[in-house]
């Protein structure tokens, strides 16, 4: 019989454009799904980024996201635009009618956030936030044996998510280092990401305590407007602007209902760090070791192994959780841009249910709602309750 087809539109067309892109691409080569995928329409900022749109798999461009998102042809909105973009956009999405997929985090901020999850309820159709790190096997398979209660009572969370990408003081300004297009830097940024993992693998952390930095506090202003990672200085106009926003953010949390003390670092100035969202999990019968540098290992340590075998074991995550095995066989291993293939697997698999396991705007609220307390605790210097 065949199957229904869900028309695409994807609004921006830079790095997560092009994630997106082949993400749609992919996802009906190598996962059985209800409905088809049809790469309807790519929406860029830019002439020029729309020359990509016919080789990166879409039927047709434009640079009206607006009348795009209204056209009634398109089922899914998904949207890769700078933060600032993201409500506007999945607010005139919901209200087309249209189910919507917006990176992270899913807003500047928490109002916005808490605006665009309002919007998607009204518009009663499916809604999904970008946190693809949960798409990761390791990190599948080890929320599989926390919830089997294999690390036991969990006493540590902790995530350092370090990059290095912006460490070059000659790098130009670009959107992620400006407060009206970002909302924060490395933690609305990275620090969106572990927060996240926390509340997938541990629990909603309930209080924090936090600091945070700018260690570069002006940067040059390149000739064209360029993306977050293939600006190298290219400036010649020597005109400067101000950094408003974080390099680095440090944060404690409580746990919500646990004994779990969490600690999480977001940084853009680790030298050599060049995606490494790092998660440890220390538990009263083990403890798990994940990197996303290394995304298809994840190292076990179990207590109750005999004194002479004590040690991590190194697990290559390929059995037992759904997604590896639409790949490769065992050990053939997978890759950043395969998370987002799961995205849209678990989206597109799920639209007829009501609890879906994917990461909704109400999850991406409740991670905004952490990162708004963590900007109130660097500023208080004080404990704060999320
Ligand atoms: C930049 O820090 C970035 O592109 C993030 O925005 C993504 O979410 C992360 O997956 C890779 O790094």
């Amino acid at each position: 019989m065949a199957r229904k087809t869900l028309n695409v539109a994807m609004i921006g067309a830079s790095f997560m454009g092009k994630a997106h892109s082949n993400a749609w691409r992919k996802v009906d080569m190598f996962f059985d799904l209800p409905v088809k995928p049809v790469m309807k329409v790519m929406c860029g900022k830019f002439p020029e980024e729309l020359e990509n749109a016919e080789r990166y798999g879409w039927e047709e461009s434009s640079l009206d996201w607006k009348e795009t998102v209204n056209r009634p042809d398109i089922d899914i909105v998904d949207i890769c635009t700078p933060n600032f973009l993201h409500p506007v956009i999945a607010i005139e999405a919901a209200k087309a009618g249209k189910h919507v997929v917006c990176e992270k985090p899913l807003a500047s901020t928490l109002k916005e956030a808490e605006d665009m999850l309002a919007a998607v309820e009204q518009g009663g159709k499916k809604h999904m936030c970008g946190f693809s790190y949960r798409f990761a096997p390791a990190i599948q398979k080890m929320k599989q044996m926390i919830d089997a209660g294999e690390l036991g009572e969990i006493f540590h969370f902790r995530a350092a998510y370090q990059q290095d990408w912006i460490v070059d003081p000659d790098f130009p300004m670009v959107w992620r280092l400006k407060k009206e297009h970002t909302g924060s830097g490395a933690l609305g940024d990275i620090g969106a990401h572990i927060t996240d993992l926390c509340h997938f693998l541990v629990g909603p952390v309930a209080e924090v305590t936090s600091a945070m930095q700018t260690f570069i506090k002006e940067r040059v202003v390149a000739d064209s407007d360029v993306g977050a990672w293939d600006a190298k200085g290219s400036a010649k106009s020597k005109k400067y602007d101000t950094v408003d926003v974080d390099d680095a953010a440090v944060y404690i949390g409580r746990i919500k209902d646990r004994n779990t003390l969490a600690t999480f670092e977001a940084t853009r100035f680790a030298p050599g760090r060049r995606n490494y969202n790092a998660i440890e999990v220390y538990g009263s019968k083990g403890s798990f070791l994940w990197n996303q540098e290394d995304m298809n290992i994840f190292h076990y340590y179990n207590s109750a192994d005999p004194d002479t075998l004590q040690g991590f074991r190194r697990i290559i995550a390929c059995e037992g959780q759904p997604y590896t095995e639409a790949w490769w066989p065992p050990g053939h291993i997978i890759g950043y841009e395969h998370l987002f293939v799961h995205e849209m697997r678990e989206f597109l698999c799920q639209l007829d249910q009501n609890d879906v396991t994917y990461p909704t705007f109400g999850d991406a609220v409740k991670c905004q709602r952490v990162l708004d307390t963590v900007e109130k605790a660097a500023e208080s210097r004080k404990w704060e309750t999320v």
